[in-house]
């Protein structure tokens, strides 16, 4: 039986402003997120890509099993790698696998098997679900607590002008053995980051977001 331990809540964050400004400030620049297909090759410090990750990494998880990790790729030969795998997994989705529907509602993403942000983004994180922890114990709200952490990742990435995207070749598995991971590791989100290209275009579809009384239900 272990005995919990507590210790006062001292180091909390106190925005200058009433709750209302500072949520309202922190909506604006979230509001001007979007998934970036058209990538830079300008450069990303690997210090930059480590504050993200830690970012992430503060994320609550089921009994804090912390049940993630972030392969974060650089190396071109690998990002090269990552490409090929990730586009004939697209080659199939989108000739044999995506039904009719799932087709037409990609069709105002304009995106198709070609992957080539995959190679010009300077990074490539890919994020791994920890089946079991490193030490073979249990974990608790795997999804819930990884797809927590890769909230905060895309967050503390765009805070910090930078632009990414939340790529799901299906199925993954290809990532687990390029990158050679542990069998306790299962593929769930590929994350280019970069600065956009300076041509950049998104989708104008992707910047309309449903009012907030249609998601919102306040009792
Ligand atoms: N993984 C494919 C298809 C795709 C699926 C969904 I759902 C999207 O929101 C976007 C794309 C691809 O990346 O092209």
């Amino acid at each position: 039986m272990t005995t919990p331990q507590f210790v006062p809540y001292r180091d909390r964050h106190e925005p200058a402003e009433p709750p209302e400004r500072a949520a309202a400030a922190f909506c604006s620049v979230m509001q001007r997120r979007r998934s970036v297909r058209m990538f830079s090759d300008r450069p990303v410090s690997r210090a930059t890509i480590e504050w993200c990750v830690r970012a992430a990494h503060s994320a609550p998880s089921g009994a804090n099993k912390q049940p993630w990790r972030f392969v974060c790729v650089q190396d071109p030969a690998v990002k090269a790698r990552i490409r090929a795998g990730a586009e004939a997994e697209e080659r199939e989705f989108y000739g044999r696998r995506a039904n009719a529907e799932w087709l037409r509602d990609l069709e105002p993403l304009g995106t198709d098997e070609h992957k080539e942000f995959l190679t010009t983004a300077p990074w490539l994180v890919v994020v791994f679900q920890l089946t079991h922890t490193d030490g073979g114990g249990q974990v608790y709200y795997l999804k819930e607590s990884v797809g927590l952490a890769c909230g905060l990742f895309l967050a503390a990435a765009h805070h910090a002008g930078l632009a990414t995207l939340t790529h799901t070749p299906s199925p993954m598995a290809f990532l687990g053995e390029i990158l050679a991971r542990p069998a306790h590791e299962r593929p769930f989100l590929l994350i280019p980051v970069g600065h956009p290209a300076d041509d950049c275009v998104v989708p104008a579809f992707a910047c309309e977001r449903r009012p907030l009384d249609e998601v919102m239900v306040v009792v």
